[in-house]
């Protein structure tokens, strides 16, 4: 290999070894739920075998909120909050209040559910 092709040789070395690290550096990274300003707004959902209330959150366009969910009983099906549209999934435990930051969707409605989509509950927009 001439002596010009060495810088080139190095690159394509290290290519590999970059990847990696940035593989490396990924895994470790949970997915993250939003952060809340501290001025977001703040809104309890009490949950319970009536499902949720209030099951319909009015929002802004895109504002974050911090939901408080309230669960005081095991005498429903609440333990586990999800979001359709994403996935995510965020457990309500006995006799707690859980915060769950959210950000509202630029226009539509953002949905939630318990674990088996019996309650039904959303965030929509005022308009
Ligand atoms: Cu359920």
């Amino acid at each position: 290999m001439s002596p010009r092709w060495q810088p080139l040789r190095a690159a394509v070395l290290a290519l590999p070894v970059l990847v990696l690290g940035l593989g490396a550096a990924c895994g470790t990274t949970a997915p993250s739920a939003p952060t809340a300003p501290d001025d977001a707004r703040r809104v309890d959902v009490m949950v319970s075998g009536m499902g949720y209330a209030p099951d319909e959150v009015i929002a802004e366009p895109g504002e974050t909120l911090v939901l408080v969910f309230d669960r005081p009983d095991a005498a429903n099906c609440g333990e586990e909050l999800v979001f359709p549209a994403s996935g995510r999934k965020v457990e309500l435990p006995v006799g707690a209040k859980t915060e769950v930051v959210v950000t509202a969707p630029s226009d539509g409605r953002l949905a939630f559910t318990c674990g088996m989509g019996m309650y039904q509950g959303a965030i929509v927009l005022r308009n």
